[in-house]
C-alpha cells in the first residue's frame, strides 16, 4: 500500500505550521529482535520485538521553517550534504507529512548516543522527527499512530516513541496501522545495559539489506519466528516477575539465535570481528564465576551487557572502558 494514502487519512485538512518544533525520543535496545520484514515498503515485521529505551541517551530534532528553495539538514552541528542518502532519507519522510506549499525547512539533529558504539541512531531519528513534524504541523496525533509512522521510516522507531520496555506489535492488517509499539507499564530501576565498544570497524551490511538477504536465502531464518514468540513470551514473564536470571538469557539466546541466521545467509552475514567473541567468552567465564551477566547484539560487532546495580562494580572492573545506562533513571 502507499505511504502517502495511510498518512493522509490521519491528517488534519488545514495545517499551518508553528514557527519551530523541536523532539526528543530516546534509543532503545531489543530484547527480543526485530529481524526480517513481511512488507518492505512498510517496515512491517515477520515477528514482534521487545526493547528497553535508554533514557537520556537518542535523538532531538529541530524543524525551523524558512524562506528558501532547499531544505538545510544538519546533524550534530554539522551541515549535511542535501544529496546525501541520510539527507534524502529524511527529507523523504518528511515530504509525506509536508502540505503542498508549505515552506522548507531547516532539520536540525543532534545525537547524543555514542556514535562509536554502533547504537542505530535511526530509531530516534525517527522517532524525534515524527515527533516534531507532529508538533510543527500541529497534528495532534495519538502516540500510536506516530509509533506507527514512525515505523515507516525505520521499523524499530516505533518503539521509540516511549521510555521504558516497549513491545512491537507485528499487527494484521494490510496498512499496518495496528503495527506499533505498546509500553509495558512495569519498570525495573536496578537495570543496566553497558555499551562495550569492541571495534569502530565500518559495519560492511546495513541491517535493511542483511534482513532481507537472511529472509532471501537463509532456511535457518524458518525457525526465527517461533524463537522469538516463545521469547517475547519469556520476556514478558520476566519482566512482570523481575527475574534478571530469565531476562538475561532469554535475550542473550535470542540475539545468538538472529546471529546464527544472519550467519547461515548466504552470502553469509557474519558481523562479529574477533573483539566480539572474546567479549563473549569473558562474559561466559565471569558468569561461571557467579556474576549474573549477560549481553545481547545488534547487526554490528558490539556488545550489550545487561546487569543488574548491585553487579555494576564487579562488571565494570572486569570491563573498565564500558559505558553504563540506566534505562528507568537512578536507582
Ligand atoms: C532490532 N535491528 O530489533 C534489530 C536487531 C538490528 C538488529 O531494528 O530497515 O534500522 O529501517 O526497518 O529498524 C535495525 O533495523 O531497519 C534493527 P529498517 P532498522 O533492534
Amino acid at each position: 500500500m502507499d505511504k502517502r494514502a495511510i498518512i493522509q487519512g490521519y491528517l488534519p485538512q488545514h495545517i499551518e505550521p508553528q514557527e519551530t518544533a523541536r523532539a526528543f525520543a530516546p534509543s532503545n535496545i531489543a530484547l527480543c529482535k526485530y529481524w526480517g520484514k513481511r512488507d518492505a515498503n512498510l517496515n512491517l515485521p515477520i515477528n514482534p520485538s521487545l526493547s528497553v529505551g535508554l533514557g537520556k541517551l537518542g535523538t532531538e530534532t529541530r524543524l525551523s521553517p524558512f524562506d528558501d528553495p532547499q531544505d538545510r539538514v544538519s546533524l550534530n552541528g554539522e551541515a549535511v550534504d542535501p544529496s546525501s542518502a541520510f539527507a534524502l532519507k529524511l527529507i523523504a519522510f518528511l515530504d509525506l507529512f509536508r502540505p503542498a506549499g508549505s515552506p522548507r525547512l531547516a532539520i536540525d539533529t543532534h545525537n547524543n548516543i555514542p556514535t562509536a558504539a554502533g547504537l542505530a541512531s535511526s530509531a530516534s531519528g525517527f522517532a524525534a522527527l515524527m515527533k516534531a513534524i507532529n508538533e510543527l504541523y500541529r497534528l495532534n496525533l495519538p502516540v500510536e499512530v506516530l509509533s506507527a509512522f514512525a515505523r515507516m521510516g525505520s521499523g524499530s522507531a516505533s518503539r521509540s516513541l516511549y521510555d521504558g520496555f516497549v513491545e512491537w506489535r507485528m499487527g494484521v492488517r494490510e496498512d499496518g496501522m495496528d503495527s506499533h509499539g505498546v509500553p509495558l507499564e512495569a519498570t525495573w530501576p536496578e537495570l543496566r545495559v553497558g555499551l562495550l565498544t569492541v571495534t569502530e570497524a565500518e559495519k560492511p551490511v546495513g541491517s535493511r539489506a542483511g534482513m532481507a538477504r537472511t529472509v532471501k536465502s537463509a532456511h535457518l531464518y524458518q525457525s526465527w519466528p517461533l524463537q522469538a514468540a516463545t521469547d517475547l513470551e519469556q520476556l514478558h514473564q520476566a519482566i512482570a516477575e523481575r527475574d534478571f536470571e530469565r531476562l538475561g538469557s532469554t535475550a542473550e539466546q535470542n540475539a545468538l539465535s538472529m546471529h546464527a541466521t544472519m550467519i547461515a545467509s548466504w552470502p553469509p552475514l557474519l558481523y562479529w570481528q574477533p573483539e566480539s567473541v572474546a567479549a563473549m567468552h569473558r562474559i561466559w567465564r565471569l558468569r561461571e564465576e557467579g556474576l549474573a551477566l549477560y549481553f545481547t547484539m545488534d547487526a554490528g560487532p558490539n556488545i550489550k551487557l545487561l546487569f543488574e546495580a548491585d553487579s555494576q562494580a564487579a562488571v565494570c572492573q572486569a570491563f573498565p572502558e564500558l559505558q553504563v545506562v540506566t534505562p528507568f533513571g537512578s536507582a
